[in-house]
């Protein structure tokens, strides 16, 4: 390592040095090794140009060779937005304005759902950031966009190296108009299972998690529970309205209520559960359909029973375009008085991702459901667009499923896990089984009594489904054999209690059969579990990492332990990936390519990635480099 001490110090080399020069200098006998991050960056470089990439890639294809061109903005601030309403008159007076507005408002999904349905999340803060100031600059009406939670805080560090923290701070600086919003899985915050109430509330209290939008910026969290269980609900709501966000509380829709013979989740359930998130102070109401399965005329029914109970609360829909009947719907919620609905930019819509937002913008066009959105900057918006998910190639779902498919109507796959799904079967070469595993979903399915099916619930069901394609099982085998089959342990635990209670409650005799004298929890998971010792784990990470532990990074280690503490080491030792562009960063330069890379504004490194040397007995490559015009060079183990 480079070190910043006294053997790098020309009056200590050249012997120039008095006894006086210890007591002068203790700065120089500070060992510590500085941060050389270029150093680090030809590290990885040369890694990726040895090894391949360090990510796993799912697709048998290469980024895209072409570059985006992000289109001109004009200098100066961008227009003001709803943000500023926000901040000037608080989560009710924007709920107040957001009802009171004409025409139908735009949530846009790009930077979230959209690519965790249709490229896996994998999305770069490096590509999100170039086309920030155009959306700033020309989409200032929007009501919000969607950039944060969900799968992308995982994501971010798992697979991408960078910090999710750090994405939301820098997309704020430049998109300081349009309101921000996060998809909050209720008690699960932004992970897969239930968590200790004090994970989800000690960062209300101190700003962390739900950020005060002065700090990192969210602006409106978007709650659900997966189950639709109404205390997990409250759990969330509560976390995100104390922290002054706007609370965006959401029903997750299955079934048809527009089909007299689903009686499970009918429209008076639905309501129901509206009437207590209502009561519960939510200040907008989500209903988040996700898996595309609200039709024109189950929109029509539900959004009008809403209109009509709450005639001021702002309503926003959610769906996803799988059967590609999306914008057909998202119309028939504007015609029954929604007040806002989801889209993505037209090349990160259709299929499993949102329906477009060209499509939406021309056909309100001279409506008065208007969105206000120029169709024209749609139009750049999503050149960009479509040149950067060529970048994403190696992860983008059509390089194996070629349409939307209607079987969701049968099956109510949520769309991000439709295509996880369907990237599984492909890359175990069951390509012709995604039939199967389907069919078997449905199973699973009823065998778990019918569940509302969103991130958790869909992956038990999901998990309860392989199981049952790999060991032959149909639906009577796993009901008949359940006390000797050993069930995977999402299923387990669910049935434990571990997520909450569904609607119905839980299947029986399957549960007992299945739990045996395993505990069982009651009610709300989180409040019986202990709480989690910040404060301990904040030491063990300052003595792990160093003392530049952040108070975000306490939260990212507290939901993902393991994660957290691959992405720091990562980072130790090769730098900050995230500067590198994503064709870089995932593929490597070419031999006698030159390039530049931001470190950050005014620190550009240019590199010309030289050389790469041969074998040497110990398995290593000398990789060759030249960094701002000088020769440089790296040793990497060949491990392919
Ligand atoms: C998520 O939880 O990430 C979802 O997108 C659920 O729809
Ligand atoms: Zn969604």
């Amino acid at each position: 390592p480079f070190l910043q001490n006294v053997l790098s110090n020309d009056q200590f080399l050249y012997g120039t040095v008095d006894t006086q020069f210890i007591d002068e200098n203790p700065d120089l006998f500070n060992m510590k090794p500085v941060q050389n991050r270029a150093q680090k960056l030809l590290h990885y470089l040369g890694h990726v140009l040895v090894n391949g990439p360090t990510t796993p890639i799912p697709v048998n294809a290469k980024p895209s060779p072409v570059d985006p061109v992000v289109p001109a903005v004009p200098l100066g601030d961008p227009p003001t937005g709803f943000r500023e309403v926000l901040l000037r008159d608080g989560p009710e007076g924007f709920a107040r304005a957001v009802r009171a507005h004409q025409g139908l408002l735009l949530m846009d999904t790009t930077f979230r759902d959209a690519h965790q349905s249709l490229l896996a999340t994998r999305v770069r803060t490096h590509d999100l950031k170039k086309i920030a100031p155009f959306v700033a600059h020309n989409f200032s009406n929007l009501f919000s966009m969607e950039n944060w939670g969900g799968a992308t805080f995982d994501v971010a560090m798992r697979f991408l190296c960078e910090c999710p923290w750090k994405r939301l701070q820098e997309l704020r600086s430049l998109i300081p108009n349009v309101p921000f919003q996060m998809l909050l899985r209720g008690a699960n915050a932004v992970g897969y299972t239930n968590y200790p109430d004090n994970a989800v509330y000690k960062s209300n209290k101190e700003n962390i998690l739900l950020q005060k939008p002065e700090k990192n910026g969210m602006d409106i969290f978007r709650v659900f529970d997966s189950l639709n269980y109404l205390p997990n609900m409250l759990l969330g709501m509560e976390a995100a309205g104390s922290a002054g966000g706007v609370v965006e509380a959401a029903i997750s829709y299955t079934g048809d209520v527009s089909d007299p013979t689903r009686q499970k989740y009918t429209l008076d359930y639905y309501l129901k559960l509206a009437e207590e998130l209502v009561k519960a102070g939510t200040h907008i109401l989500c209903i988040k359909d996700m898996a595309g399965l609200l039709k024109p005329e189950a929109s029509r029914l539900l959004v009008g029973a809403l209109r009509d109970r709450f005639p001021d609360m702002p309503i926003h829909v959610h769906t996803h375009d799988t059967a590609g009947a999306g914008v057909a719907a998202m119309l028939a919620c504007a015609e029954a008085g929604v007040d806002i609905v989801d889209v993505a930019v037209d090349p990160m819509a259709g299929m499993t991702s949102q329906p477009s937002m060209g499509a939406l913008v021309a056909c309100t066009k001279g409506t008065k459901y208007n969105t206000g959105i120029s169709l024209e900057k749609v139009f750049d918006y999503s050149e960009y667009w479509e040149v950067t998910r060529g970048l994403y190639a190696p992860f983008d779902c059509t390089a194996t499923m070629k349409s939307g498919n209607a079987d969701i109507y049968e099956n109510e796959i949520p769309g991000g896990q439709y295509t996880n799904l369907h990237f599984q079967a492909h890359s175990m070469g069951l390509g012709h089984k995604f039939k199967e595993v389907k069919k078997a979903y449905v199973e699973a399915n009823k065998l778990l009594g019918d569940l509302i099916k969103v991130t958790p619930s869909s992956k038990i069901v999901g998990d309860l489904a392989q199981f049952m394609v790999q060991n032959s099982l149909t639906r009577a085998e796993v009901e008949e054999r359940a006390d000797e089959l050993s069930f995977p342990l999402s299923v387990v635990e669910f049935l434990q209690g571990h997520i909450g209670i569904p609607h119905g409650g839980f299947p029986e005799p399957l549960r007992s059969k299945v739990l045996k004298t395993l505990p069982r929890v009651e009610g709300r998971p989180g409040a019986s579990m202990p709480p989690m010792d910040f404060q301990a784990l904040e030491t063990q990470l300052r003595e792990t990492h160093g003392d530049d532990i952040t108070p975000e990074d306490v939260m990212s280690a507290a939901m993902y332990p393991k994660v957290f503490q691959e992405f720091k080491e990562f980072t130790t030792t090769f730098g900050p990936v995230d500067c590198l562009n994503t064709r870089l960063f995932l593929d490597g330069p070419k031999i006698a390519e030159e390039f530049e890379v931001e470190l950050e504004r005014g620190k550009t490194l240019h590199i010309k990635a030289l050389a790469l040397g041969d074998l040497s007995k110990a398995g290593q490559r000398e990789v060759f480099f030249e960094l701002n015009g000088q020769l440089r060079s790296v040793l990497v183990k060949d491990t392919v």
